[in-house]
């Protein structure tokens, strides 16, 4: 699930480092962060160089630490959760699949009728591994796809 985010983040990082060193200055680390609207800790600057020992203050961002820092970021917690809540309303029979069935039925539920051509195109999208069911892994990662993938076309 996180090989998807790590991707999109390469590429922001890739096009925010226009010196392409490997490095980025904090300004544009924060940059990247408030893109993803992911929350911008105003102590981090030194607590890591604190914690790295580094006195001079001029350790460049890479973009691993970026990968880090966004994996223990509150915002990617919430929106796990949040999608979670999402697929659990659609699992009607709480046995921790979506079948095609259920997407319908919430669909119906909200007052959208699609027809079986669309929900089937609907369903196959999220389904990764073509087996007939939705977990909670694919439904999320779909999802997290799609948030991280809209904003780096915003760049
Ligand atoms: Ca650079
Ligand atoms: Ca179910
Ligand atoms: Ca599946």
């Amino acid at each position: 699930m996180l090989t998807i985010i790590e991707n999109f983040l390469h590429k922001s990082y890739e096009a925010t480092d226009r010196d392409q060193d490997g490095y980025l200055n904090f300004a544009d680390f924060a940059k990247i962060l408030s893109l993803f609207e992911i929350e911008l800790l105003a102590n981090y600057p030194i607590q890591r160089t604190y914690a790295t020992h580094d006195i001079n203050y001029n350790a460049g961002y890479t973009v691993e630490e970026l990968i880090l820092y966004v994996e223990h970021s509150e915002k990617l917690r919430n929106l796990k959760e949040e999608y979670k809540n999402l697929f659990e309303e659609i699992d009607k029979n709480h046995d921790g699949r979506i079948l095609i069935d259920e997407i319908r039925r919430d669909w119906i539920e909200k007052g959208i009728f699609l027809n079986d051509q669309s929900l089937e195109a609907i369903f196959k999208g999220f389904d990764l591994d073509s087996d007939g069911k939705i977990t909670v892994g694919e439904y999320t990662s779909i999802l997290l796809r799609h948030y991280f993938q809209s904003r780096v076309k915003d760049m």
